[in-house]
């Protein structure tokens, strides 16, 4: 039986007056939770986390990490310096980063393989866009996101990451795969993950991202290969994410 994850993405959105606010008021509502959770923050509010969430059941990360360890890459934050502020997770390979900053498979492979060598749990973001979806290319396309990885990670690091279902066409649109829809998916992902390592695959959490809210949250987790969420805008209000928290058995 595979514990729940609950993980909020900030995205570029935040200023220290406002999650002062938002981190305080998720923490007031933590106890009982059913979930582990964590808030996933545009890096220079690492800082932020670092001084209020140390010693509590709210762990936090980043939303992206370079693949390289130290140098002359202008602009780039590398894995020891968001180990150094406790990041306990990093997003890798979110869509808005692979359409928005062309990042490829093999570079969020890359990025994976980083964290794990720093201590950190990568959260793997794989996902289909509507036309892939209306082609019938959804596992295709998923698969050779998650194969990248597994193939720079190998089988012994499996149990080392976390992945994250997040159909394209389902991100800041309000729409959301049915929980039969991502279940179907995320099954697929699973099978992918016993082909690599049987054993490790069964304690992978696959997260499902995209318009996760508090009235979808319990449907979609209570299918059998959905281990929790990755969720957007419900992230940014502290009543809506315990909800979701809350929402997970
Ligand atoms: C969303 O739900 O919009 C996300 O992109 C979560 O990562």
């Amino acid at each position: 039986m595979r514990s729940k994850l609950v993980v909020g993405n900030w995205k570029m959105n935040g200023s220290r007056e406002a999650n002062a606010l938002l981190l305080t008021g998720i923490l007031a509502g933590l106890a009982n939770a059913k979930a582990a959770a964590a808030v996933c923050v545009p890096a220079p509010y690492l800082y932020q986390c670092h001084d209020l969430l140390q010693g509590s059941e709210l762990a936090w990360g980043a939303q992206d990490v370079s693949c390289q360890p130290s140098g002359a890459y202008t602009g780039e934050v590398c894995a020891s310096m968001l180990q150094d502020f406790g990041c306990r997770y990093v997003i890798v390979g979110h869509s808005e980063r692979r359409a928005y900053h062309g990042e490829s498979s093999e570079l969020v492979a890359k990025k994976t393989k980083a964290l794990i060598e720093a201590g950190m749990t990568p959260i793997v973001c794989v996902g289909e866009t509507l036309e892939q979806r209306e082609a019938g290319q959804t596992m295709e396309v998923v698969n050779e996101q998650l194969g990248a990885v597994l193939d720079k990670i190998g089988p012994d690091a499996l149990a080392s990451i976390v992945l994250a279902y997040e159909p394209v066409w389902a991100i800041g649109t309000g729409k959301t795969a049915t929980p039969e829809m991502a279940q179907q998916v995320h099954a697929g992902l699973r099978e992918k993950l016993r082909a690599c390592n049987a054993a490790s695959a069964e304690k992978v959490l696959v997260l499902y991202g995209g318009s996760m809210k508090p009235d979808n949250a319990a449907d979609l987790m209570a299918q059998p290969d959905i281990d929790g969420g990755l969720i957007g805008g419900a992230a940014l209000k502290a009543a809506d994410f315990l909800a979701i928290i809350h929402a997970a058995k």
